[in-house]
């Protein structure tokens, strides 16, 4: 049957109005991104296994902005799929999650009042709960690089999801995440250094995460110490969050796209930025090619400066800021 593919048109919940790459199938549209490896979006219509339907419908407009049709959690999904595509590949030179050209496929409406999304190696899928009372879905766009971006760790570093390595496996998916967002470029969905600040997961309108200072989460630690590793893994990453955070734009108080940033150093000394492009570029070099396992915090800074070096020489601002960012968070040589 003819198949061919088309640019629809997303209404999503978070992220506005939205064009993404669909198929036509003879008279229907199904989400199937034939440019992004042919991606699949389902919908599981609240089960909890198998893929439920893929997305098909007569019309190329998905969604309408809310949860009253099911298809504009599907078309945030999809888009969120499409944007992390386009991020690694655009930024890294990365041909899907596993380098493969393979696309990943989404699964959306996963059980009820689900608060929570995850990225599962063995089916090499995503899933995205529909939040209280199936109306906050987590299928914002940070939510879903975050997600995606532990296919990335998986696949390259593996870093151990407990102990400080785990922390470092949570902050690199905040990282990248963070990274997806800012590479959208979306005049309704604006990069910043909250992680989760669309999917009220706190009911109060909070996010679930601030890089700039993690404490201020309630749980997260701005700085590392010993022991820091028996925290849960979404704790112990705010050391790194805040150092990339500290690499990119520096210490003390920043506006950025509408939001203030306060980000403070363990030492007190302040920590000048050197731009969030070369802070991605030296934390996936670092990942994909310094970090093992059983990397810890001391482990990770002699990673980024690794892949410092490689990429700017030692002499060079960004070798220094490396540096200079890991005293931030009290890690040293
Ligand atoms: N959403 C969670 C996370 O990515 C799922 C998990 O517990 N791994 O961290
Ligand atoms: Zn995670
Ligand atoms: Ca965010």
């Amino acid at each position: 049957r003819y198949q061919a593919i088309k640019n629809g048109v997303g209404n999503t919940q978070y992220s506005g109005q939205v064009s993404l790459t669909t198929t036509q199938s003879g008279s229907n549209y199904t989400l199937t991104d034939g440019a992004r490896g042919g991606h699949k979006t389902y919908n599981l219509n609240h089960g909890t296994s198998g893929t439920g339907t893929l997305f098909s419908q007569t019309s190329d407009t998905w969604g309408n902005g809310t949860t009253s049709n099911a298809a504009t959690a599907g078309a945030d999904a999809h888009y969120g799929a499409a944007t992390t595509w386009d991020f690694y590949k655009n930024t890294f030179g990365r041909s899907g999650i596993r380098n493969d050209g393979v696309a990943a496929y989404s699964r959306t409406h996963y059980g009820n009042s689900y608060v929570n999304a995850f990225w599962d190696d063995s089916c090499f899928c995503m899933t995205y709960g529909d939040g209280s009372g199936n109306n906050d879905p987590l299928t914002s766009l940070d939510v879903a690089g975050h997600e995606m971006s532990h296919g990335v760790t998986a696949a390259t570093a593996n870093l151990e999801y407990s102990g400080e390595s785990g922390g470092l496996n949570e902050a690199t998916s905040d990282i990248f995440g963070t990274g997806v967002e800012f590479y959208a470029n979306n005049s309704t969905d604006v990069g910043d250094y909250l992680i989760g600040e669309k999917i009220d997961i706190n009911g109060d309108g909070t996010p679930l995460r601030y890089m700039d200072q993690p404490s201020k989460d309630g749980g997260s630690k701005d700085s590392w110490y010993s022991g820091i590793g028996n925290l849960d893994v979404h704790y112990s990453s705010g050391p790194a969050n805040h150092m990339f955070y500290l690499l990119s734009e520096g210490s003390g108080t920043k506006v950025i796209n509408g939001v203030t940033y306060n980000s403070p150093t363990a030492d007190g000394v302040a920590v000048t930025g050197i731009g969030r492009d070369a802070a991605l570029q030296i934390w996936y070099k670092a990942l994909t090619t310094y970090m093992t396992s059983s990397t810890n915090y001391a482990g990770a800074r002699t990673a980024a400066l690794n892949a410092a070096a490689a990429l700017y020489g030692t002499n060079s601002t960004q070798y220094a800021g490396v540096g200079n960012a890991f005293a931030g968070i009290a890690v040293g040589g």
